[in-house]
């Protein structure tokens, strides 16, 4: 088991688009098992590959109270069922310190492969499914922040960069 890296905005590296997973070896197995390590440890309730600087398609998440109800989707696809949308406060592990109000679809169906590569749908609600947008949107190489004005998206960045600058000390 290991601790990943975690990209942070505005690193250009998270608008990298991720491949199709192509091998269910073992490489994609310790890969899985070191993203939850990373997400619990950081907490989080989702992480995707892009964040830890592999960009291949895949997203581990868990939004259980618990933290005993691990998911992984590989080679995930999302069909908005209902274009109705409901807004929440998302943050993400690569914007440390930040949540803005995001609208997104509410009635969605993804598609994915286990970690085995067997095909499974499932009809999230709730959190799970804003989750699990967040955090295919990462594989495209899109944010959160981008669905924010480019004027709080720039305060963001500023902020963000700024701060890492003191962490390089
Ligand atoms: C994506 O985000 C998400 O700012 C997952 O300082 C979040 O796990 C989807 C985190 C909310 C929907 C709603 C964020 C940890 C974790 C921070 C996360 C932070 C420490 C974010
Ligand atoms: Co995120």
């Amino acid at each position: 088991m290991a601790l990943l890296e975690i990209l942070e905005f505005p690193d250009p590296r998270l608008r990298t688009k991720a491949q199709v997973v192509t091998e269910f070896d073992a490489a994609l197995k310790t890969l899985v098992e070191d993203m939850f390590e990373t997400m619990y440890a950081a907490p989080g309730i989702g992480l995707a590959a892009t964040q830890v600087n592999v960009h291949r398609r895949l997203l581990v998440i868990d939004v259980s109270e618990e933290k005993d109800q691990p998911l992984v989707f590989i080679n995930p696809e999302v069909t908005i069922v209902d274009p109705d949308t409901a807004e929440y406060d998302e943050g993400c592990l690569s914007v440390p310190g930040f949540y803005e109000t995001v609208a997104r679809p509410q009635h969605i169906n993804v598609t994915a492969q286990d970690s085995s590569g067997k095909t499974f749908s499932v009809q999230p609600e709730g959190l799970l499914a804003v989750c699990i947008q967040h955090e295919i949107d990462h594989l495209d190489g899109k944010l959160f922040v981008d669905y924010l004005s480019a004027l709080k998206r720039t305060r963001i960045r500023r902020k963000l960069e700024k701060q890492h600058r003191l962490d390089a000390g």
